[in-house]
């Protein structure tokens, strides 16, 4: 059995690490146990300094090789921050974001490796291939695009608008700012890699995590050929609500989907996904043309040829994505509207307090997945 989840960061994280716990417990031996492959948002990546920085894919790795701070989500453990510190004193690199000398080393190991003109999936299994003692992590971590594609806020400080890198709008500003719409730099240029695209057509279930459902989950689904791909592939669709009796837990969702003009609940969101067995409503974020680059020191270009992003005349409208959905037991009414839009719903704990609980939720979510075979 194949199992394919579409993650963010800190939140498809604890999802994932959740997920192998629990198929840990069903399947004890390795053998007979499913394998895991997550697809994830590259949109968070920017320059740093000169670094390639990918945030989502980092706290993903970071998480499943078990070395993370917890507490925050992000970031490594026992971290300390003297580069940092020096970097800032020379007014370089984006003092709001706090960068530990640890992930730094990370960064320029990714780096390194993507100027020897390594493709990003190649370097992330490379990456991922040292921790646990070289046995790597227990879950394939691909990045949803090798291109680069940055996610970009549009906001107006009061000088009328301007566009500002995701993370500037999110850390620098908390998101207290409105955005009035998000850009996709380089959308034109990128489209999902072989491997995310076999995944997809090999999965026997895809699980949708409680990502953030616009700026991770939307950045991954924009790419061209995760949708035609997803389309395709007859594996039942399950996603979890990141949405807890009308709040974003952790983090700013709601000012996101506020951007979008998507209501801050379980159903709205569900309704943005919309139904497998419907056409689809949920539109990808603005594209625009421009690709993001490092203008000092250009990546060494792939000129890769973009692959299935043009549908031709006649193609079926693209589906929603869900065939089923699970709400928090606080949005236990929310159910009966979801099953009305044609996805099969439950209300179960929704909250990853700790290994048991998320476990538990990757379970439930196997568990529907099971009823829609
Ligand atoms: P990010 O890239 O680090 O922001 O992480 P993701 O996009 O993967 O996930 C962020 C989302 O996770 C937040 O918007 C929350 O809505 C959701 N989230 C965080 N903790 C929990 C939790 O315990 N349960 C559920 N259901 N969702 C959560
Ligand atoms: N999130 C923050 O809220 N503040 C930070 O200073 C910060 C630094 C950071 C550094 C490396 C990394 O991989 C992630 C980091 N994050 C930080 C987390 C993360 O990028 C964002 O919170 C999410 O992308 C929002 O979706
Ligand atoms: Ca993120």
């Amino acid at each position: 059995q194949n199992i394919v989840v579409l993650v963010g960061g800190v939140g498809g994280a604890r999802f994932t690490r959740g997920l192998v716990a629990e198929l840990e417990r069903r399947h004890p031996s390795p053998s007979s146990r499913p394998t895991v492959t997550a697809i994830v948002n590259t949109g968070d990546d920017s320059w740093i300094a000169g670094l390639r920085v990918t945030p989502d894919l980092d706290s993903m790795m970071y998480t499943l090789a078990g070395v993370n701070d917890d507490e925050r989500g992000w970031g490594l453990r026992d971290e300390s921050y003297r580069v940092s510190a020096e970097m800032n004193a020379y007014g370089v690199g984006w003092p709001w974001f706090t960068l530990g000398d640890l992930d730094l080393g990370t960064h320029i190991a990714r780096t390194a490796l993507l100027r020897e003109g390594m493709p990003l999936t190649d370097v992330v299994a490379r990456l991922a291939s040292r921790w646990n003692d070289g046995a790597g992590l227990p879950v394939r971590l691909l990045p949803v695009t090798d291109e680069p594609v940055e996610t970009h806020v549009e906001i107006d400080l009061g000088s009328g608008p301007e566009l500002v890198h995701f993370e500037e709008w999110w850390v620098k500003h908390r998101a207290a700012v409105p955005a009035q719409r998000f850009v996709q730099l380089g959308l034109a240029a990128a489209s999902a890699t072989r491997a995310v695209r076999d995944a997809l057509a090999t999965a026997d279930v895809v699980l949708v995590a409680p990502s953030n459902p616009v700026v991770s989950v939307g950045t991954v689904l924009s790419i061209p050929g995760v949708r035609s791909s997803l389309d395709e592939s007859s594996a039942p669709v399950v996603g979890v609500s990141p949405i807890i009796g009308g709040a974003a837990v952790r983090g700013y969702a709601d000012a996101c989907l506020a951007a979008i003009g998507v209501e801050t609940s379980a159903l709205a969101v569900a309704r943005h996904y919309g139904s497998r067995s419907r056409a689809a409503s949920a539109q990808p974020l603005v594209d625009s043309a421009t690709p993001p680059v490092d203008s000092a020191q250009p990546l060494v270009d792939s000129a890769k040829p973009v692959v299935d992003s043009a549908k031709p005349n006649g193609d079926p409208a693209p589906r929603g994505l869900l065939d089923g959905w699970l709400v928090a037991e606080e949005d236990a009414d929310a159910v009966e509207a979801v099953e009305a839009l044609g996805i099969r719903s439950r209300s179960v704990p929704l909250w990853m307090k700790d290994a048991e609980t998320s476990a538990a939720l990757a379970g439930a979510a196997l568990d529907l997945a099971a009823e829609l075979f």
